[in-house]
């Protein structure tokens, strides 16, 4: 007989900027939650499933001879996401299990977006057919300024495709994001990512406190 808690499941993204620490505090949240006794699963986007990590090691991988043009990126990152949902984030909702996702269309609006330059009215159209009207209960918007979030990427290896743009492009990145927040502040929290990282986290954990809704 299972003990874990039943309360409504909660999809709750991971957003921000390259190594402002998404991944390192999405594994904390995981931990928080199941010493709560939370069923819980972590993913990620683009990616998440065996055929949405084929995109993504498309979208990541740079190309020896051909740029990807802006469009192909937007659709591969649609295509990723609608599989991901499918496959992944409905069923683990469905069934009552919490899903950490680490990135979701945030990051389109923010890179696809205000980064490369694509319409906001193409990628909300490409959102609705693709989410299936799937939406975050709440996300996390991990912020730093860029040179903070560039140097601990850069310290940890190679860089993607995405890794080799110009400071001006993480710029409006980062704006693109700050945008989102503004627009839905009941939604998005804000986290200072440039603090140490158990503030970081402190700030994480008072946040998933609030976040709990009342057991069934
Ligand atoms: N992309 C897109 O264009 N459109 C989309 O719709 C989606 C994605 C979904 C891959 O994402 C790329 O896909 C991404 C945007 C694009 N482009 N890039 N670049 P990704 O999430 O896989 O890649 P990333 O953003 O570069 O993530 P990352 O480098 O893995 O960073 P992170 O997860 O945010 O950080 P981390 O690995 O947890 O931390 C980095 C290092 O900093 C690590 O050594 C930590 O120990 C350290 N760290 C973390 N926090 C702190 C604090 N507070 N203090 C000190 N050190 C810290």
């Amino acid at each position: 007989m299972s003990h874990k808690k039943t309360m409504p499941a909660q999809f709750i993204t991971f957003e921000g900027g390259e190594g402002v620490g998404k991944s390192t505090n999405i594994e904390y949240c995981r931990q928080l939650l199941e010493q709560q006794g939370i069923d819980v699963v972590v993913t990620r986007e683009p990616g998440g499933t065996e055929i949405a990590e084929i995109i993504r090691e498309a979208l990541l991988k740079k190309p020896h001879n051909e740029r990807m043009s802006d469009i192909t990126e937007l659709l591969l990152v649609f295509a990723a996401r609608a599989q991901h949902i499918e496959a992944f984030v409905k069923p683990a909702l469905e069934r009552g299990c919490w899903v950490l996702c680490d990135r979701f269309t945030d990051s389109t609006i923010a890179y696809q977006g205000y980064g490369r330059g694509l319409k906001l009215d193409t990628i909300s159209q490409l959102k609705t057919i693709a989410q299936m009207g799937i939406e975050p209960d709440k996300t996390f918007l991990l912020d730093a300024p860029i040179d903070i979030g560039m140097g601990r990427a850069q310290a940890r290896g190679p860089a993607d495709r995405f890794e080799v743009e110009q400071l001006d492009f993480f710029t409006r990145v980062r704006e693109g994001f700050l945008a989102i927040a503004k627009a839905s502040p009941n939604r998005v929290h804000i986290i200072n990512a440039a603090q140490q990282l158990t503030a970081v986290q402190a700030d994480l954990k008072q946040a998933l406190e609030q976040q709990k809704p009342e057991p069934k």
